[in-house]
């Protein structure tokens, strides 16, 4: 179906991309120790956003060097003092917020309308959110004097770029640990302003160091001896490898892997809202979400309803540039991923399930995915079982509610899970029946600084996020 809409484009010029970009290490930008460098691509033009360092084992050695020789000072300050740090932090995020909104949008691929108004009030509100704690570790539960663990070694994907930094650097710093973090080799440039506004709001030198990089990268982060503890957000295969590594050291380990959550409509359910839930449960950042809602589990009844409806939405999805703020789905983040989804889907279609999607307009240049729709899709099938991390959907029908759980929980994953029912006393008993670290009732995709998030079963452990996700951070 055509749609008419007028575009409205942010301004790219509101961001000012440097040509190159250094690590961040005690407080200064520099270049790599033997200057290699790679660059970083916008998703949606293929143009080449800037060149960043990439980091080997000396920069490694020199950001942990860094970051050990702040720590004996911040872990010392009084936690109000720290929260001050936090604070300025959060302000200036808000405050800079348009221009880290423009910029997350092309360098990772993202709806301008999901940086601006999701990502990053909750970026600044995880670092409002763990500045109130800094000042009132020995009442949580911790014990009187819970002490920081030291150097923290960080490793994040590129789906949140900033988020995923505000849910690791936050609670860190509060606690008094002082932070190596790598971003993702295809989303280097977010956490580099961040570098900066570390600067801009005077932070100690060497409190946070942020080394651009790939795989090899942060595999010397982890396994560096003088890291007291590693965070990890990303494939179950790279995390599985990090545990491995960890094994047998000193260090305190957390992981936050892939998920296969199960999104069940039953036929109580009022299918509109129901409609909403599950195109923002998969579609939300062209489905690169760990938590997303990629099966679909809709109760025998409703099929036929529930899926005219779904049909009827996807087609008025507008995909397309990620800085037309009428745009619905954005770029997919880069051509390794694109190449993942499309060899996954087609799987879908030679396992016998059955396949559509709206007509839509791709732009020829970039990496683009249409919204997509799996039926008739079996428990057996790939699209059932292995994380798809794009914007596609696989339907499987069920008739009583322990079909229901006995379907959902059939995965190794357990991150997360969404109910959709008008009946009270069902929402509580699936909730206790699923395997799921996160369940949301007549709602998905819904992040608060204040609640725990993670998973069961090979979505990892450990929590982010609320009291819990200072846990984390501390000798208890
Ligand atoms: O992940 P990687 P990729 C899933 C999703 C996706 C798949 C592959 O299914 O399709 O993983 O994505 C760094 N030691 N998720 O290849 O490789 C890497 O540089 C230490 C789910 O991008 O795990 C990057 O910074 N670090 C997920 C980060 O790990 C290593 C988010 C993630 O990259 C490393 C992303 C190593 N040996 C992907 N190898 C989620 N849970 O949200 C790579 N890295």
């Amino acid at each position: 179906m055509a749609f008419e809409y007028a575009p409205a484009p942010e301004s790219r010029s509101v961001v000012d991309i440097a040509p190159s970009y250094g690590l961040f290490v005690d407080g200064e930008f520099r270049p790599a120790e033997d200057g290699k460098v790679f660059k970083t691509v916008s998703p949606s033009s293929e143009e080449v956003l800037s060149e960043v360092a990439q980091a080997g084992q000396s920069d490694v050695d020199a950001a942990v060097r860094a970051a050990r020789k702040a720590f004996e000072k911040w872990s010392a300050l009084p936690g109000a003092e720290r929260a001050k740090y936090l604070f300025r932090i959060a302000r200036i995020i808000q405050e800079r917020s348009r221009e880290l909104a423009v910029l997350e949008s092309l360098d990772n691929g993202k709806p301008i309308r999901e940086s601006r108004d999701a990502d990053l009030p909750l970026v600044a509100a995880h670092f409002f959110y763990y500045a109130g704690w800094a000042d009132k570790l020995g009442h949580a539960g911790f014990g009187s004097d819970p002490k920081p663990l030291g150097v923290a070694g960080q490793v994040i994907p590129w789906n949140f770029p900033l988020l995923m930094l505000a849910w690791k650097i936050a609670p860190a710093l509060a606690c008094g640990n002082t932070v190596v973090l790598k971003p993702a080799e295809t989303t280097p440039l977010s956490a580099l302003f961040f570098a900066d506004i570390c600067r801009q709001a005077g932070l100690p030198k060497g409190v946070v160091n942020i080394l651009t990089g790939d795989g090899s990268t942060g595999a010397a982060l982890v396994a560096h001896p003088d890291v007291n503890k590693v965070a990890f957000t990303g494939s179950t295969e790279v995390g599985k490898a990090i545990a491995r590594t960890v094994a047998g050291t000193e260090k305190k380990l957390t992981l936050e892997l892939g998920g296969k959550a199960a999104n069940i409509v039953f036929e109580d359910a009022p299918i509109d809202q129901a409609v909403e839930g599950i195109v923002n449960g998969i579609f939300f950042n062209q489905g690169h979400v760990c938590c997303a809602g990629s099966r679909l589990l809709v109760q025998e009844s409703v099929q036929d309803e529930l899926l005219e409806a779904l049909k009827r939405r996807m087609s008025t999805l507008r995909v397309g540039d990620p800085l037309d703020k009428n745009t619905d789905i954005g770029a997919i983040n880069s051509a390794e991923q694109l190449a993942r989804i499309k060899s996954l889907a087609d799987s879908g279609e030679a396992e016998g399930a059955e396949r559509w999607a709206p007509q839509c307009e791709l732009p020829s240049t970039g990496y683009w995915f249409a919204p997509t729709l799996f039926t008739g899709v079996t428990q057996a099938h790939r699209i059932a079982r292995e994380e798809i991390f794009g914007p596609v959907l696989s339907v499987l029908t069920f008739r009583t509610p322990a079909e229901a759980v006995e379907k959902a929980n059939n995965t190794p994953y357990g991150l997360s899970a969404g109910i959709w029912t008008e009946k009270g006393s069902r929402i509580l008993w699936m909730a206790d029946k699923l395997r799921a670290g996160v369940v949301w009732a007549n709602t998905f995709n819904k992040f608060d600084p204040t609640s725990p998030f993670g998973g069961y079963k090979e979505s990892g452990f450990g929590r982010e996020g609320g009291r819990h996700g200072l846990e984390a951070y501390l000798n208890v």
